[in-house]
């Protein structure tokens, strides 16, 4: 792939760098013949779900690989974090940031608690500490962090500020799998701690999630709640919902555990190339992760200055899209730009200027293992030269959009 001016970019000759696109959000696969080994068994097993042994034993390695006391396998991380507000008895008002995914927000507002938006810290994309005391009123329960990224949230500062208001805290650590915070795992923050197994996570159950805790009573109820309220045959003693893990997404996931330092390895070895081959270009900024913790490494997120480079960040999409590399504007935009947020709350993003700025800036590039070090270096060739070239290639841009 040689592109040596802007003509030759996609947008403009309609030959793409990519024959196939390159996604954001591949699967990383681990060892077929394992998981197809599992599927037998489970098969002659004939226990397809209702915490079978592959859930059983999923369960128990995460406890073991988090040190946690408590880890309740389920569906998706969407119905962990509902299912962990509820087990919290959170209610009224809870305090989270906009800068998410929606389901982070959805959770809260699907059982009727208002999702109070938060600004966040530019130079961690995560809540601002100071800001969530301001935001607190009588009638608020609770504050859910966000380790965007996987970047741990400011922990220590948001449970202080719980402590002194008598405020129940969890985090969504949906992109924090494996990462750590002063020695610690993720997992073992706040009352409890939820992550994602998504298929677009680096680590995958095809769907799933984890609600994890070191509170046996919490863990307890949201035992029960994951399935229907039951404790035993035939006694209900909560409301319930279904949200239980397969087998064969628990058969995925022991599969996926096995691989779990090869998935990291290459994801940092991504990152490197990545920083390699965006080194220098002016108003890019690729995010870092602390080098002291461990770290999943599985976003490359860059944050574009426009007013730096002369390209917005959604031109820069546009011209990446062409060319077959699907960047992602995660998150954009921010929650409370989408419904029902934007109608209930028509002017917050007056109190949340670093989200509405970041919002504009924030793009996710394609890694994991199904991406090669050859393809990234071509993926940042043609970025260099966009920025390079900023200003013209905007110009261009907007008489292509006025033809
Ligand atoms: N909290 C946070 C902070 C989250 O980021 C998420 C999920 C959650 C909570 C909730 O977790 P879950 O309930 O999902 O466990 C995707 C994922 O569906 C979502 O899990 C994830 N965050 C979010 C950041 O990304 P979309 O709507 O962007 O997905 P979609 O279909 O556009 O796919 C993303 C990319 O992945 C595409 O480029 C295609 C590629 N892809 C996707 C799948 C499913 C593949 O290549 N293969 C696949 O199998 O939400």
């Amino acid at each position: 792939m040689v592109k040596l001016s802007i003509t030759d970019l996609a947008v403009f000759d309609g030959v793409p760098a990519f024959p196939e696109p390159l996604h954001v959000g591949r699967p990383n696969i681990g060892d077929r013949d394992r998981f197809f080994e599992r599927v037998s068994i489970m098969f002659d097993r004939r226990w397809l779900t209702n915490r079978g042994p592959f859930v059983q034993e999923f369960e128990q390695r995460l406890t073991q690989f988090l040190g946690v006391k408590h880890c309740i396998a389920m569906c998706n991380a969407t119905v962990g974090l509902e299912i962990a507000i509820r087990a919290l008895g959170l209610h009224g008002e809870v305090i989270v940031p906009s800068f998410t995914f929606i389901a982070t927000a959805h959770a809260l507002q699907w059982q009727e608690i208002t999702p109070v938006f938060c600004d966040v810290d530019p130079a961690t994309h995560n809540l601002d500490p100071m800001k969530v005391e301001t935001l607190i009123t009588p009638r608020t329960t609770g504050i859910i962090g966000v380790h965007v990224w996987g970047r741990p949230c400011a922990i220590e500062a948001l449970q202080k500020t719980a402590t002194k208001f008598h405020l129940k805290l969890m985090f969504d650590a949906a992109h924090a799998f494996g990462n750590s915070y002063q020695g610690q795992m993720i997992g073992n923050f706040g009352q409890a701690e939820v992550f994602s197994f998504h298929a677009t996570k680096f680590f995958n159950t095809f769907e799933g999630g984890a609600v994890v805790t070191n509170d046996d009573d919490l863990a307890e109820r949201i035992r029960l709640m994951t399935n229907f309220g039951f404790s035993g045959y035939d006694n209900v003693v909560y409301v319930g919902t279904n949200g239980k893990m397969s087998e064969v997404s628990a058969a995925m996931g022991l599969t996926s555990l096995e691989s779990l330092n090869a998935f990291i390895t290459v994801n940092q070895q991504n990152y490197v190339a990545y920083q390699k081959g965006l080194e220098g270009i002016p108003g890019l900024h690729l995010i870092t992760y602390a080098d002291t913790a461990k770290c999943n490494y599985q976003y490359i997120i860059v944050e574009v200055d426009k007013d730096v480079m002369g390209i917005s960040r959604d031109d820069l999409v546009r011209v990446l899209h062409a060319e077959k590399i699907l960047a992602r504007r995660y998150f954009y935009p921010g929650c409370h730009e989408m419904e029902p947020y934007r109608s209930y709350f028509p002017h917050a993003g007056l109190l949340l200027p670093q989200t509405e700025r970041l919002t504009q800036r924030v793009m996710s590039l394609p890694t994991g293992t199904a991406v090669g070090q050859d393809e990234i270096a071509d993926v940042c060739a043609i970025i260099r030269l966009a920025v390079e070239n900023g200003r013209e290639l905007t110009r261009r841009l907007s008489e292509l959009k006025g033809n």
